[in-house]
């Protein structure tokens, strides 16, 4: 009963990248834990589970020295794999990190012969990506940044990578392709210190560009809380903007390095209300899970990780419902916003007559301060709600 009520459906709009259910346990300590899978193995484990679309960069799917006839190969056997899935492919990306050539970064490598393969590399990705039927780009600038201040000038470092997007923005237009580029921030890892470390710093860099119409972004919960910020505020913000084009759902343990967790695993309350307001607001784009199962499982284990990124979503969407419909809940929120409708003649637009009579408005300040907010009590049917018991 619970089992069919969590079920996974393509239109949930779930999706995972190739990299996160092919990850093989691989960490800087230690060797793959777990035999690698071919894409069409796994688009059809992901057909198996429920999930709605598969995700890729250029060399998860064709190697980085593949001949253009091993190229045409892969790609038509992904998309007969595809077909029988009924997967799609809402997003690709570009691997600019892996490559040792890419060891300064890539669009803003000291380079400038790094800087130009970067966009030859990201051409080729771009047209890898539409060919699939990708409707976004995302760029993750892994190792655009440094570990010393001494070997670039950030100034410069932003020049390039602003120079890159707009060479690609217009290379899109020329192509005729339907495609945006939503820009994921990560503060650090594998860098040092990456640029634009913050979704935040990426909505300010956006609108420095030829065509910010074309570009948003794609915020990754371990991001910012690797940053230490508040995910849902970053989103809610993304949001507000028009530019949340694209999410990465993870988790991480604030305090930690990249953990790349199981979506809710770590932080459930923090989830539950990113869901909430995802369902709240009605974002329709992709829910993509980028995280990984942990480096103890085989590939059972792994497919037991993307079923439960999926069923923890679901069952969170079940709980941002019932915080909706629950009527202690809603009369509390509703008394919390009360209006006694005394400010009304100073709300909207300015005017010099709105503003003189503020000023000679008498408030009770002191007994603004005794009202008593009822948080606590809301937050506790919260936690109720989400361990249970309501
Ligand atoms: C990471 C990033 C990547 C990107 C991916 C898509 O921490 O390694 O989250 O997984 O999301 O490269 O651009
Ligand atoms: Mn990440
Ligand atoms: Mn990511």
């Amino acid at each position: 009963m619970t089992d069919l009520l969590y079920q996974p459906k393509p239109e949930h709009k779930f999706t995972f990248g190739l990299w996160t259910v092919g990850n093989v346990g691989r960490d800087p300590f230690g060797e793959p834990t777990r035999p690698s899978v071919s894409p069409v193995d796994l688009v059809k484990m992901l057909g198996e589970i429920g999930a709605y679309g598969v995700n890729f960069h250029d060399n998860d799917l064709v190697p980085i020295d593949a001949t253009p006839a091993q190229r045409s190969r892969i790609v038509s056997e992904f998309k007969r794999a595809l077909d029988e899935s009924g997967l799609v492919v809402p997003m690709a990306t570009t691997n600019l990190f892996a490559d040792p050539a890419f060891k300064d970064g890539a669009f803003t490598s000291n380079d400038p012969r790094v800087r130009a393969y970067a966009l030859q590399k990201t051409m080729s990705a771009i047209d890898l990506g539409v060919e699939l039927g990708a409707r976004f780009h995302v760029f993750w600038g892994g190792r655009e940044g440094v570990e010393t201040d001494a070997a670039k000038d950030p100034v410069e470092g932003f020049k390039r990578f602003r120079e890159a997007l707009n060479f690609l923005c217009a290379y899109v237009t020329d192509q005729g392709y339907d495609l945006k580029f939503a820009l994921e921030a990560k503060p650090n890892e594998p860098r040092s210190d990456i640029y634009l470390p913050t979704t935040g710093a990426m909505l300010g860099f956006i609108e420095t560009l030829d065509h910010p119409e074309m570009v948003g972004v794609n915020p990754e919960v371990a991001h910012e809380h690797m940053a230490g910020l508040n995910f849902l505020h970053v989103v809610a913000q993304a949001w507000d903007a028009g530019k949340l084009f694209h999410i990465d759902l993870n988790d991480q343990n604030y305090a930690r390095y990249d953990q790349d967790l199981r979506f809710g695993s770590q932080n459930p309350k923090a989830a539950f209300f990113l869901i909430k307001f995802l369902e709240d607001v009605g974002y329709d784009g992709p829910r993509h899970f980028d995280a990984h199962a942990y480096r103890t499982e085989d590939l059972k284990g792994v497919r037991d990780f993307a079923v439960g990124c999926m069923r923890t979503y679901l069952i969170l969407e079940e709980k941002a419902r019932r915080f909706n419909e629950d009527a202690e809940i809603q009369a509390l929120l509703a008394e919390i916003n009360t209006d006694d409708g005394s400010t009304a003649s100073f709300r909207g637009e300015y005017s010099s007559d709105k503003a003189a009579a503020l000023k000679s408005h008498a408030f009770d300040r002191v007994g603004l301060g005794k009202r008593g907010m009822g948080y606590e009590r809301l937050d506790q049917l919260v936690i109720e709600l989400l361990l249970g018991v309501r």
